[in-house]
Order: structure tokens, then sequence, then C-alpha cells
């Protein structure tokens, strides 16, 4: 009887509630692919975190336990394991009840993000099994679940003791359920960067990640007491500061703001939002009350020290923030979300409330230091510069070409028009390309060759980029339009193809085409890589060929060095240096049929990632591009 399911009147509605988070998991967790199982582990830190803006947790251990669940510990007040007034444990109506965390409405939620305090139902949900464990009072209590139904026999309605010891706290430990998950592995270069971003934003919380998977277990702490501060620090490690870093911060209508930046000598802006804790993808009304007040405040200062003559146009805000590094963080009480990703801030008292306190706090340092001040409009006297010489080249552009490029007879399209079906190749070189045309199911596999390097987009100016005819060939094989970053203008459901496919040698420099491609579309279709579009095909490196039994394609050195463990007897090994040398079929099984080839999905999902990703890609020193690429290699599984 103990493990047996328990059922009582109350959880049919409940279970029903569960079952619909099984039947459709996207709905809850956005999809079932990697990020989707890594956010799991997210949802349920977060409630560690709100435990912690609540003012009774300073620290949290997120474990990646060697049988492939995940333990999460914090040491606050542990989840309340009484009596709850519905006549059933506190406990089990968090881990059984979507959107629970409604139910505890005290202070504790008060500034809690959209999500926050529901997604532990989810994940419970989601997972063949999770046990929670409340330390309080002395006690040790214990609960479990099964696919979201307890196993465990409530005594009174209250939970057994399974222990006794010091302290309180709450331990949960999961296991993905695999039957919903296409991957049931934790991706942990992503976890620990997500882990790190949110260390900046709780500068007094301490951050424990162990991975247990690894043969020496990995240990890091994330302690970040300079806060938003050192998140600036780290995010410009690497690039050249014109100034000291800017902090402001206040608070108005109930909503708490904290803002800092810098800039350095780059022609590039970002600018990071975030609310409650969460971060803002999309941008939103924060971001626009930062930008609106912090370009009026540039020009007027630019007017008051003769920068701007009276016949002068003011500097747009893209102008003034030429070069800048900057956080953004409220706390707000009522946080909407609108946007393709729900991830785009929506209260229109945020931008009003932002606006007031950076134009109060902004005026009085900037006041006090002029030097820094005249860098600033210095930087958006530069950019100034540059946009009007580029508005006139693009203008031209415009006005020859209206974006309708034909297609120049190198793109092999596929026959279906069903975008959700069809996949687009960007083959380096002719001969691959050539090979690939001959060796691709027609019906849904397009083959776009480009020839030779593509563009570096980061180090031209976008009458270059729009004037390269690589560029002009992808962005209307596409279809969507470009614009850079989240513009207008790119219209994502025009998309026709569902994968878009780099395929590129293994080798430092396909390696370098496929940064100079990702460059490209992180800059101008940055929605491709957000909603999981962008592919990177993993051919493989070597051909076992073993005197008896079946060849065997090997995909990295590690698959080799496995092959050579397991397998007995003389091989010869065909090691491929490029796309060129396989012929047709070898291409089509090692690269394009989707029953055996490997695609390495390009995930750009946190803001600290995504800003190393584009220092990466932008920068000039080689090892850190090779060492992205190689990480994302490591990555790669069957996309079967
Ligand atoms: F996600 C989760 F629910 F599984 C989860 C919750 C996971 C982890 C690691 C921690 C927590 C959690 C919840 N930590 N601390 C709390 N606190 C409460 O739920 C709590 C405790 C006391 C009171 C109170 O009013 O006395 C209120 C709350 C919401």
């Amino acid at each position: 009887m103990a493990n047996a399911p328990v059922y009582d009147a109350s959880s049919i509605t409940v279970l029903e509630g569960l079952e619909a988070v099984r039947k459709r998991p996207g709905m809850y967790i956005g999809s079932v692919s990697t990020r989707g199982l890594n956010h799991l582990i997210y949802e349920i830190v977060d409630n560690a975190v709100d435990e912690h803006l609540a003012g009774f947790c300073d620290r949290i251990t997120v474990i990646l336990e060697a049988d492939g669940s995940a333990t999460v510990e914090d040491n606050g007040r542990g989840i309340p394991v009484g009596m709850h007034e519905k006549g059933i444990s506190a406990e089990r109506l968090v881990f059984t009840t979507l959107h629970a965390g409604g139910k505890f409405d005290n202070s504790a939620y008060k500034t809690s993000g959209g999500l926050h305090g529901v997604g532990s139902s989810v994940v419970n949900a989601l997972s063949s099994y999770l046990t929670v464990r409340v330390k309080n009072g002395g006690n040790i209590y214990e609960d479990r679940y099964e696919r979201g139904i307890p196993s465990v026999e409530l005594v009174d309605g209250l939970l057994p003791v399974v222990g006794r010891a010091k302290g309180s706290g709450t331990i949960i430990n999961f296991l993905p359920d695999d039957t919903i998950f296409d991957k049931t592995r934790f991706r942990e270069e992503e976890i620990k960067s997500r882990l790190h971003e949110t260390a900046y934003l709780n500068p007094s919380l301490t951050i424990i990640f162990e991975d247990k998977r690894k043969p020496e277990t990995e240990h890091l702490e994330f302690h970040e007491p300079d806060g938003i501060i050192g998140f600036i620090k780290d995010m410009n490690k690497s690039k050249e500061p014109l100034h000291d870093i800017i902090y402001f911060a206040g608070e108005s209508e109930g909503i708490t703001v904290e803002g800092a930046f810098q800039y350095v000598n780059e022609f590039h802006e970002n600018v990071l939002g975030f609310c409650n804790n969460i971060y803002n993808a999309e941008g939103g009304t924060h971001l626009t009350g930062f930008k609106t007040a912090f370009t009026n405040i540039i020009n007027t200062y630019a007017r008051e020290l003769n920068v701007l003559k009276e016949k002068d146009a003011n500097f747009t805000g893209a102008d003034v923030r030429n070069g800048i590094t900057a956080v953004i963080t409220i706390k707000h009480p009522d946080p909407r979300f609108e946007g393709q990703t729900k991830t785009k801030l929506d209260n229109q008292d945020a931008a009003k409330v932002v606006s007031k306190v950076a134009s109060e706090e902004l005026v009085r340092y900037l006041d006090r230091n002029l030097d820094t001040l005249k860098s600033i409009i210095s930087c958006a006297e530069k950019a100034a510069k540059i946009r009007k010489s580029e508005e006139k080249a693009k203008t031209n552009m415009l006005s020859k070409q209206k974006f309708s490029f034909d297609s120049n007879g190198k793109l092999a399209n596929c026959e279906s028009r069903d975008a959700s079906k069809c996949e687009i190749f960007i083959v380096e070189g002719d001969s691959a390309g050539g090979s690939a045309k001959t060796a691709r199911n027609r019906a849904y596999q397009a083959i776009l060759p480009i020839r030779g390097k593509i563009l570096n987009v980061e180090k031209a100016s976008i009458d270059k980029v729009l004037a390269n005819a690589e560029i002009k060939t992808m962005i209307n094989a596409f279809g969507c339009g470009f614009s850079e970053g989240y513009g207008n203008d790119f219209d994502i459901t025009k998309l026709r193809y569902d994968k878009i496919i780099i395929m590129a040698d293994a080798d430092v420099d396909g390696a370098h085409i496929s940064n100079l491609l990702l460059t490209l579309f992180y800059r101008f279709m940055p929605e491709l890589i957000f909603e999981g579009h962008i592919y990177i095909a993993m051919p493989p490196l070597y051909k076992a060929m073993p005197s008896k039994g079946a060849e065997e394609y090997l995909y990295d050195d590690k698959a080799l060095e496995r092959y050579r463990k397991r397998h007995k007897g003389p091989f010869t090994l065909q090691r491929y240096k490029g796309l060129g040398e396989m012929d047709a079929d070898q291409l089509w099984e090692t690269t394009l049929n989707p029953e055996t080839r490997m695609l390495k999905l390009v995930e750009i999902e946190d803001a600290r990632m995504a800003s190393e990703v584009t220092e990466m890609l932008m920068g000039t020193d080689v090892p850190p591009r090779k060492a992205f690429i190689y990480d994302h290699a490591q990555d790669a599984e069957l996309d079967i």
C-alpha cells in the first residue's frame, strides 16, 4: 500500500490539471528540448530565490546528480507542511495545483515574477519522480510524487517525519520524465550561466553549483556582492571602458529600480532588462523608460555644452547608446509580459517610474562628472556621423533593390511550401554544395551554397552588409526580411524553413564560417536563434572500417576513444578533412538524413550567455571562438 497512488476527492481536479501539463508540456515550459529541460531547474530555483527575496534564505545549492536527476536545496523556512484550510497539507497543494503560488498570497510573493511559485507543480507533472524534504522544527518531513501523483500516505492529512535535523530549509530532488522530454541530459553551461546571472541580481545570495555527473565533481560558488555593478564589470571585462561604472537606484509607486551602465570603445549597444529577477529577452517598458529618459538627458546636455547647435537635430536614441553596456532591473508587484516569447515587460507604470528614477539620479551624477558626460556625448557624436552616411547608403540601396532580391540561381529550393517541414542547408563551398544538391531529399530540403568567407557583419556598415551577395541571398531565401535586433522589419511568421542548418567543415575555417553566420543571424535576425530555428550540422570526423562487422561514422574524438575501447580487432580509420571528401551517399547518410545525422541546436537563452557569445563572435581572439564551437559540438546529440 505504501507506494500506491493516494487519491481523495479533492485530488481529482488536481490530477486533471497536471494531466493537462503532461499533454501539452510546451504550453507550460516552452518546449520539450534541452531548453525546456533546463527550465525545470529554473522553475524550482526561482521558488528558492523568492524565499531569499522574502528575507529568509541566503544560500541555494543546485546539484546535477550522477543518476541524471537534479537536487535544489535552500536554507529558507521550508515549504509549509502543516494543514492548509482546504484540509490538505500545504506542501501537497504547492506541488499538485497549477498556480498554487497565489494561494500563499503573502508578502513573500509580492515581487515575484510572472511564473514564480507556480512552476513547481509543472515540474512535478513532468518528472518521473520528485521528492520533497522539508527541514523544520528539528524534523525532516518527506513527500514523494511519481509523474505528479503523490505516493506517500498522509496521516491525519500530515506528512510523515523521516528524520531529525538542525535548521530549516527545502530540498527538492527530481528526475525529468524521459517519455516527455526529447533529451534528459541537463546542459550545465547554460545552467551555470543562469545561476551566475541570478547571483548578480541578488548580491546577498550565495548559489552553489555541483555537477556530479562528471568523473570529478565540479563545484562552483556564485556570490556577487557588487550586484549589477559586478555584472557590468564582467560583461565589459575584455573591452576598453571609457569611464567608471555608473550606478543608480530608486523607488516610486511600489516599484523599485536599479540600473548600472558603462560605455566601452565599441560600436554596439547591449542593454539588458530584468523584472523580478527574470531576464526580459524582448525588453519592454522598463527599457523604454530608461532609453527615453537617457536620450532626453544626453540631448539636453549636448545643447547646454553647445555640442549640438541650434540648427542641429537631436541625437537619436541609438546614437546616445552607442557603446553602452547597461543593466536595468526592477521589482514590480504585478508584472505582465507580452511578445513572441512572453519575455517583454508590458506594464506602463514601469516606463514612467524607471524614467523618473533614471532622470533624477543621472542628472545628479552627470552634473558632478563632466568628463564622463563628455565621453558619452562623444560616443553619440561618432554614432550620429556614421548613421548619417549609412542612411544615405541605405536609401540608395533600397530605391535600387527594394529587397525583392531574386534568387540568384544558386539556391536549390525544396518542393514543399509547408514551412514547418522544410529545411535549408547553408553549405560552405561549391563542391560540397554540389554533392549536397544531389544527396538531399528535394521534397523538403533546400540547399544554399555559399562561397568563401562571408562578410564579418560586426566590422561592416549596414550598406556593406546589404550589398553582400551571400547575405542578400539568405535574407531572400528565409523570407522574413531583416532588422537590427528586435526590429519591426523582421517578420518571423514569414519564415520559409523550420530549420536553418549551417553545414561547414569540421575545421578552423569551418568554425570561422559558422561563427560569421551566427553573428549575422544574431545581429540582424536574433529571433531565428531565440526561437530555435538555427542548427549546426555535425558531419563525422572519422569512419571506422573494421575487418569484420559494419562500418561506423564517428562524430568526435570522444566517440573515437569509445570506439577504440569497445571494438576488439583491427579496423582502418578514415579521417574526413572536409565535406567535399564525401560522396553524395555518404553526405546523405552522415549529414542530411534526419534519421542518422547529428544536429546541434544553437541556443542562446539568457542575457549573460548572449552577451558572452556576442563578445566571442565579435572579438578578434581566435581561441574563445574555437571554444564556443567546441562547447556546442560537445552537446550535439543524435537528432532523431
Ligand atoms: F519549487 C518548490 F516549490 F519546489 C520549492 C520551494 C523549491 C525550493 C528549493 C524551495 C522552495 C521554498 C519555498 N523555499 N522556501 C519556501 N518557502 C515557503 O514556501 C514559505 C514558507 C513559509 C511561509 C510563511 O508564511 O510562513 C510562506 C511560504 C511561501
